[in-house]
């Protein structure tokens, strides 16, 4: 595991060079929250109340937005509003996957207007190491509106049953991510990625976060490939932020749950830092 893992959330906060990720730890440390909630609900109503109510316990919201079936302005305002007033950021799990003029598009226009309201986007490097440059290039230009406050994870690894981001595919994840480290956080992955070989030198002061999903206390699996790992486990292998959600959101009641991931993520997190 990375020796940054070992470290506290302020502290990486204080030495981090990406603005968004010193935000990132800065919310974690103040809300001793290391909870992302994956919200996939269908409806702008749901989302909102969802986030509303779980709000003070977790320190990001994860959206896949395009599941959303009355997606609005409304859901946009609603959202930006629930993150400031409870101090959460906003993570669209969109995985771009495509050339780089198409995912710059889909970024920063179109119907979703993701750039406007996700901090976090996420991408696979599926199509190589173009799609990484063309939404770096995007989120850097002069004329982005939302200056230093987005950032990119990297799909380094999945965590359904026979996922193929593995191997030469998770190496190459970990080389773009040191060579466009300005715009890149970190990595969704089940682990940290420090060990995993690379044909880009680490430098002594990367500080990669990883989030790593399904996180689920009281279940294995679905029907469909998820496999789920306890808090616990995640935050061992070296995850940073955990992410569930079903296991929070179809809780009989999702706040108990967020409290119950959170209270286990934070005892986790103490374990790993040495209770410092
Ligand atoms: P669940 O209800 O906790 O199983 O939801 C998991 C969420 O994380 C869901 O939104 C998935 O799309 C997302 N996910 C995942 O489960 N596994 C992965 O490897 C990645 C994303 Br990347």
């Amino acid at each position: 595991m990375s020796s940054k893992s070992q470290s506290t959330y302020g502290a990486r906060a204080a030495n981090h060079p990406n603005p968004l990720a010193r935000k990132l730890f800065q919310v974690a440390e103040a809300k001793k929250s290391n909870v992302t909630v994956s919200a996939d609900v269908t409806t702008t109503a749901e989302l909102l109340d969802l986030a509303d109510r779980l709000g003070p316990y977790i320190a990001v919201i994860k959206t896949h937005i395009d599941i959303l079936s009355d997606f609005s302005q409304e859901t946009i305002t609603g959202l930006n509003a629930l993150a400031a007033k409870h101090n959460f950021l906003i993570f669209e799990d969109r995985k771009f996957i495509d050339i780089g003029n198409t995912v710059q598009k889909q970024y920063h226009q179109g119907t979703l207007r993701i750039s406007e309201w996700a901090h976090i986007i996420n991408c696979s490097v599926l199509p190589g190491e173009g799609i990484v440059e063309a939404l770096a290039q995007t989120a850097q230009s002069p004329d982005f509106p939302y200056g230093q406050d987005r950032g990119l994870l990297i799909l380094a690894e999945m965590t359904s049953k026979g996922s193929l981001a593995t191997g030469s595919y998770t190496s190459a994840s970990v080389d773009y991510a040191r060579k466009y480290q300005s715009f890149v956080l970190g990595f969704v992955s089940t682990r940290s990625l420090t060990e995993v070989e690379s044909t880009v030198a680490a430098n002594e002061n990367e500080d990669f976060v990883v989030f790593t999903t399904g996180v689920n206390l009281s279940s294995k699996g679905d029907k469909l490939g998820q496999q789920y790992q306890t808090p616990q486990s995640a935050i061992g292998r070296g995850a940073d932020f955990i992410i569930a959600g079903r296991g929070i959101y179809a809780a009989p009641d999702p706040v108990e749950a967020a409290k119950q991931y959170q209270q286990q993520g934070w005892e986790a997190y103490m374990a790993r830092v040495g209770g410092q």
